[in-house]
C-alpha cells in the first residue's frame, strides 16, 4: 500500500471531517517549516548553528542561535499564505503582525519554535510546539494591527495543536480535535508519512518525570506525591516507579504519548510571582490538547489546563500531564 503522507491525510480529513481547506494549508505550511528546522538542527556544528546568540528573550532566557533561526523559519513560512491573522512566539515579546502586503486569514498561530534549547548543544532531542486558534471576528481586520487580546483564549478553543520532535527520527504529532496521529519524516520522499494512528496514553503508569533538583522549592502536595513515588513498593502506592527526565518537554511528552507516564513541572517558591516555568499558550495548552485527545489528563494541580483563561501571551503555568490515574492522584492532593 502506498504511504499516507501528511498531505493525503489532511485532504482525507477535509472530506470526512470537514477540516477547512485553509486549516489544512496552515498545517502543511507549519510541517514544511518544521522540515526546514529539522534540517538546520541536524547540521549542528557543521552548519555553525550551535551556541548562543548573546541576546535574551522576553522571559530573560539566553537565546540560542537555533531558537532565533527556528523562529524566523516559522514566521517566513507562515506570513504570506493568507491563512493567518497573526502569530505569537516564545521568542518575541509581542504578537507578530502579518505584513501589510499580504492578505490576512482566519487563524492565529502560537509556537515555541525550538523547545528544550538547553539540549541543543548536547545533541539531545528538541522540538517545535504549536497551537492553532481561530481569530475572534471582532479582531479580524485587513487594515488594523492585530490586538493581542485576540490570542487570549482558553486552550479548549484550539482547533489544532502538535509538535515536531527532532530526535533519532523527525516526527510530527498532531491533533485536529479528533484523536492524535503521528507522522515520521521520510527523508528520501521529503514527506511526513503516517506511522502512528490513534495514539493513546495508557491510563496507568509506573514512570514519572520531574526536575528533582527543585524539590526543596515545591509545594506540599507535590512533595507528598513524589515522596510516595520514591517509597515505591513499601509506600502507600504499593509499586515501584522509574524516573525519566530529558529536560525537553517535547521529548518527555513524546515518551508519555508512546508508553505512558506522568510529567510534572510544578509551581515552586523560587520566583513566587511565576506559577511554574512552562508557558501556557505555546507549551502547556498544545501539549494538554494532545494528551487529552490521547485519553490522558492535564492539570495545573488545581484545574484543567485547557480551561484556564489566559491573561498574557507569555503567562506561566504549573503542569501535571500524562496517564490519567497519576494526574488525578496528584491533582487530588492539591485539593
Ligand atoms: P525552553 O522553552 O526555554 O526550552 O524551556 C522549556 C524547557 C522544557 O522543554 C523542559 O521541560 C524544561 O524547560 C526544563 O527546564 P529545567 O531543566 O530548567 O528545569
Ligand atoms: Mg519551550
Amino acid at each position: 500500500m502506498s504511504p499516507v503522507t501528511l498531505s493525503r491525510y489532511l485532504i482525507e480529513q477535509t472530506r470526512s471531517n470537514n477540516t477547512p481547506a485553509d486549516l489544512r494549508f496552515l498545517i502543511e505550511v507549519v510541517a514544511r517549516a518544521c522540515k526546514a528546522i529539522a534540517h538546520q538542527v541536524q547540521k549542528g556544528a557543521l552548519g555553525g548553528v550551535l551556541g548562543s546568540m548573546g541576546t535574551e528573550n522576553v522571559q530573560g532566557e539566553v537565546q540560542k542561535k537555533l531558537d532565533v533561526l527556528s523562529n524566523e523559519i516559522l514566521l517566513e513560512a507562515n506570513e504570506w499564505g493568507g491563512h493567518l491573522a497573526g502569530m505569537a512566539s516564545e521568542e518575541m515579546d509581542n504578537a507578530y503582525q502579518i505584513p501589510g502586503k499580504y492578505p490576512k486569514g482566519a487563524y492565529l498561530l502560537v509556537f515555541d519554535p525550538l523547545d528544550g534549547s538547553s539540549n541543543i548543544d548536547v545533541n539531545v532531542s528538541v522540538g517545535t510546539i504549536f497551537s492553532v486558534l481561530r481569530c475572534p471576528d471582532q479582531y479580524l481586520s485587513q487594515n488594523d494591527a492585530l490586538n493581542e487580546q485576540a490570542f487570549l483564549q482558553p486552550g479548549t478553543q484550539q482547533v489544532a495543536a502538535g509538535y515536531a520532535i527532532y530526535g533519532p527520527q523527525t516526527m510530527l504529532v498532531l491533533t485536529l480535535g479528533n484523536g492524535v496521529i503521528g507522522f515520521t519524516l521520510d527523508r528520501e520522499l521529503g514527506s511526513f508519512v503516517l506511522t502512528h494512528e490513534d495514539i493513546q496514553v495508557p491510563q496507568t503508569t509506573a514512570e514519572f518525570a520531574i526536575n528533582m533538583s527543585n524539590q526543596r522549592h515545591w509545594e506540599e502536595p507535590v512533595k507528598r506525591y513524589v515522596d510516595e513515588l520514591l517509597t515505591g513498593q513499601d509506600g502507600p502506592l504499593g509499586k515501584n516507579y522509574n524516573m525519566r527526565w530529558i529536560a525537553s518537554m517535547v521529548a518527555d511528552v513524546h515518551r508519555i504519548l508512546t508508553r505512558g507516564g506522568i510529567f510534572m513541572y510544578p509551581r515552586d517558591a523560587r520566583e513566587p510571582s511565576k506559577p511554574g516555568k512552562l508557558r501556557l499558550m505555546y507549551e502547556a495548552n498544545p501539549m494538554s490538547f494532545l494528551i487529552e485527545q490521547a485519553g490522558g489528563a492535564s492539570t495545573d494541580g488545581r484545574q484543567r489546563i485547557l480551561d484556564i483563561q489566559p491573561e498574557g501571551l507569555h503567562q506561566r503555568v504549573a503542569v501535571f500531564l500524562g496517564s490519567k490515574e497519576e494526574v488525578e492522584r496528584v491533582t487530588g492532593y492539591h485539593q
